[in-house]
């Protein structure tokens, strides 16, 4: 045999996404899991250009709008008043405070402007406040993106009539590792209110947190929660663990990164249309681990140095990798990819 023959190929290239969207088993995204590495990044960054421009990245920057004091439980948040850390509680900020903070959001480059409350719900008056920012950041040209807590269907059409374009409700994790990290609501809560923003036709926001110590089998789970949902989720925010002193997984131990870069390939093989947002722990990721993401499939950040309560890479620091990397900026919203 000459040395340009070759043998059999050493891995079978499969399972590869299929061309008409039909539900994941929990088998075909342990399959995804289970690819040799280099397997799924191709997969990944094929099914991306498939998608997406290439090197298109979207810029989110995050306000606290309403911090700490939060009655629930969720197990890795800073913001629940049962948990002591260093988070201070706020009441909601005026609507000045946020629209300057947009202002230096656009100025800065950013796409869209989340706002981001501590509550379990929020109150009808609450919504009411809320709907006046939403009406002064649109106007500012920015896309719109907040996240609440659980909603009443005439609280979603009230943020929709404003001209909010996404809710962010995260379904965390699988459902059977749900009660481990939360357990003042259940998964049902979660899948209600993004009923209930999909009712009113807004975009959805929804993903989770990886490395809370949950099983590869419980992260194929929720992943393909995501994907099956009907339709799956706009953006899909895949936060790292950013394990926080004084709540109940502040030791928890640390996930293998490439157990985190395959999880946001298989997020993108999965959900090819969506903007997959790197989100919480991107400080802790370092340069090497987010370049392995942006190549497995994300394509969104969360830009400036705070997130709610912890921190984010500098604006600068990103800046730079962006262009280490060769990678733009998403121009304008109007380029979203519709599911
Ligand atoms: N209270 C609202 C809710 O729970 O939907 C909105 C704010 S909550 C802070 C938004 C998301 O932030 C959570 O669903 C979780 O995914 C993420 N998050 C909170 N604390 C985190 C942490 N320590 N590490 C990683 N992600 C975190
Ligand atoms: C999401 O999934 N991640 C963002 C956004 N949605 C609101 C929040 C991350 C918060 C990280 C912990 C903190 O800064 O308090
Ligand atoms: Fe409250 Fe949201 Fe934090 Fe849970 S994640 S404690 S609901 S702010």
């Amino acid at each position: 045999m000459s040395a340009h023959q070759t043998t059999a190929p050493l891995v079978q290239v499969k399972p590869r996404a299929p061309a008409v969207r039909v539900a994941w088993t929990l088998e075909q995204v342990a399959a995804l899991y289970d690819l040799p590495f280099n397997e799924l990044m191709f997969q990944a960054q094929e099914t991306h250009r498939q998608y997406f421009p290439e090197g298109d990245v979207e810029l989110a920057t995050l306000l606290s709008i309403k911090t700490g004091g939060c009655p629930e439980d969720c197990g890795y948040c800073p913001q629940a008043a049962r948990y002591h850390t260093d988070v201070k509680a706020t009441k909601l900020l005026d609507l000045e405070e946020v629209l300057e903070a947009a202002k230096a959001a656009k100025a800065a480059g950013s796409n869209r402007f989340c706002m981001g409350a501590a509550w379990r719900e929020p109150k009808d008056r609450d919504v009411e406040k809320v709907v006046e920012m939403i009406k002064g950041v649109k106007a500012l040209g920015l896309e719109t993106c907040a996240t609440l807590g659980m909603l009443e269907p005439s609280q979603a059409k009230s943020l929709k009539d404003a001209g909010l374009d996404f809710y962010n409700h995260n379904l965390d994790t699988s459902e059977d590792f749900y009660p481990n990290v939360i357990q003042t609501r259940n998964y049902q809560d979660r899948l209600d209110t993004l009923q209930h923003v999909r009712d009113v036709g807004m975009s959805v926001c929804c993903g989770g947190i990886v490395g809370m110590g949950e099983s590869r089998e419980q992260r194929v789970s929720f992943i393909a929660r995501l994907a099956n949902l009907e339709p799956y989720p706009e953006s899909v925010p895949i936060n790292h663990l950013v394990p926080v002193a004084g709540t109940p997984l502040e030791s928890q131990a640390k996930l293998d990164p490439l157990e985190f870069v395959r999880t946001i390939a298989v997020a993108r093989i999965t959900m090819p249309r969506a903007r997959v947002r790197l989100s919480a722990g991107r400080q802790e990721l370092g340069k090497a681990i987010q370049a392995m993401c942006f190549q497995a499939g994300a394509n969104s950040i969360f830009y400036g140095d705070q997130l709610l309560t912890t921190g984010n890479p500098e604006a600068e620091a990103d800046r730079q990798l962006l262009t280490e990397l060769g990678l733009k900026t998403k121009e304008s919203c109007k380029t979203e990819v519709r599911v």
